[in-house]
């Protein structure tokens, strides 16, 4: 079994249900254990102008190696209708993998650590919401890089205003 964090992003189609049903598929993958999502934060978009995301974090316990994990996601992401147009421009879903187990994976198909993630708020606050001790395979902690990184631009939701839960 392996630990995995996945990113998940969405700001197109009713982005807050698309993160929530995201994470329910996340829960149902074959082999594979939900162990944790963070809370859902709105965050102000990275790239060209486009609508606000919602952003979350979910941590795996897998039997899937990484490129399996990658296929699954991605079959999820086909699920969601997502259509690739423009190169961080808007989407209904997309799911990264932020980091599996203490492995650097450089393939083709898949970088991990994934590259922005030492550099995005909404990647590293939702982290440090499910694992504040987390420690990259380089041994960068968690703590040091949120020290960089300024809150701006993120809202965390409150709990009661996801769609499955009234
Ligand atoms: N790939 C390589 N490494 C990974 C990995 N660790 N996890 C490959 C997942 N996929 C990985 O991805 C292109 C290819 O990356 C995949 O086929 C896979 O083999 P993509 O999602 O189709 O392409 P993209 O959207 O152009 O790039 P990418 O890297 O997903 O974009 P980002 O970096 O995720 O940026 N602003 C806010 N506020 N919140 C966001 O979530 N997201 C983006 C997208 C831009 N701005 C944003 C947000
Ligand atoms: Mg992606």
């Amino acid at each position: 079994m392996a630990l995995a964090y996945i990113g998940l992003g969405s700001n197109l189609e009713d982005p807050l249900a698309q993160v929530t049903r995201a994470f329910d598929e996340l829960a149902a993958l074959e082999h594979t254990a939900l162990v944790a999502r963070s809370p859902v934060y709105s965050s102000l978009p990275i790239g060209p102008e486009q609508p606000d995301y919602i952003n979350a974090v979910a941590l795996l316990d897998t039997q899937l190696k990484p490129l399996a994990l990658l296929d699954a996601l991605q079959s999820i992401e086909q699920a969601h209708q997502r259509v690739r147009i423009q190169h961080w421009g808007p989407r209904t879903l997309d799911l990264d993998i932020l980091l599996y187990d203490n492995q650097i994976i450089q393939h083709p198909r898949l970088t991990v650590p994934h590259p922005y993630l030492t550099q995005r708020g909404f990647v590293l606050y939702p982290l440090a919401d499910i694992s504040p001790n987390l420690q990259l395979p380089d041994g960068q902690t968690l703590q040091a890089l949120l020290h960089q990184c300024p809150f701006e631009g993120l809202v965390q939701l409150p709990d009661n205003c996801l769609p499955n839960h009234r």
